[in-house]
């Protein structure tokens, strides 16, 4: 079991909001609902809810969440920033860049695949699912994070995609010291959302950290799959592509996979 007190103490945390609020679970269908379910309730900015193990964990578009029983982070964060709903495609892309900075900061050079998967040496490490609501006439966020921490194998359909810290560094790792740095990294990012100069500056550290930009990839959306080069995140943190043709297509991370395609596989 995570040791609240680590966490809690003020060593690890330096957060003005994310987490300074906490629920720690042994067992839940999914911290994004179970937070979901607070924001209705009026919990304020920045409540955490973190979970042992998840018995329903989603992923975007249907797809599940897998981890395992205290060897992993299954977290949601309630974001009540004073933004519009139309700006929630940003604070995915701000998640990954923050835990990206987290994670160099315990010695892992991740990359970031568009839109949220957070990659070491082409396996997944962490995934991001960022849901929104609207309670009292304003909108909220639910950031759900998960990181594979000390998991040493993988099964099933992620045995050969998935990796964690713990096997990217070579070392086991607390997670509480992975669950403060995460909320220690994002807390500003996200803060940069608010304004477009701050989402600007997101923007130019995310371009470094992607494995996604400037290279070749197949967008399967509902009519099929196209190719083109991946260009630039746009203002909201959309995929720009150019198409073969010359043309510029917007691709929201919502519709659409993005793969690396084949002649150049990326992740
Ligand atoms: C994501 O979706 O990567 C978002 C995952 C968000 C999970 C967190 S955990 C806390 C919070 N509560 C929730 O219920 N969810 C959030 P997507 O890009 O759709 O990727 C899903 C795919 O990742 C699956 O179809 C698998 O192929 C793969 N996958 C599942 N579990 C994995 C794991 N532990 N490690 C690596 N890959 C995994």
């Amino acid at each position: 079991m995570m040791r609240r007190e680590l966490f809690g103490n003020g060593a690890l945390l330096k957060t003005e909001a994310l987490g300074r609020n906490a629920v720690f679970l042994e067992t839940v269908d999914s911290t994004n609902a179970f937070a979901k379910r607070m924001a209705y309730e009026g919990c304020p900015h920045g409540q955490l809810v973190v979970s042992e193990h998840q018995t329903a964990g989603r992923g975007r578009r249907g797809r599940g969440w897998s981890d395992e029983k205290e060897q992993s982070i299954c977290m949601s964060i309630v974001l009540r920033p004073p933004v519009a709903a139309e700006l929630a495609p940003r604070y995915p892309i701000a998640a990954a860049l923050g835990l990206c900075d987290a994670f160099a900061s315990l010695g892992v050079a991740a990359k970031i695949k568009w839109p949220n998967d957070l990659l070491y040496e082409k396996k997944k490490l962490s995934g991001i699912l960022l849901e929104a609501g609207f309670c009292g006439g304003a909108c909220f966020f639910v950031a759900g994070v998960g990181i594979n921490v000390n998991q040493t194998s993988f099964h099933g359909e992620i045995k050969d995609t998935a990796t964690s810290l713990c096997l990217a560094a070579g070392k086991v790792l607390a997670r509480e010291a992975v669950l403060c740095a995460a909320l220690n990294a994002m807390e500003p990012v996200f803060l940069l959302c608010e304004t477009e100069e701050g989402f600007e500056s997101i923007l130019a550290r995310y371009a470094p950290v992607s494995c996604t930009l400037k290279k070749a990839v197949d967008v399967m959306d509902a009519n099929g799959v196209f190719r083109g080069v991946a260009e630039s995140l746009d203002g909201l943190g959309r995929l720009m592509v150019r198409t073969g043709d010359g043309a510029l297509v917007t691709v929201n991370a919502g519709d659409v996979s993005v793969r690396g395609a084949k002649e150049e596989q990326e992740g």
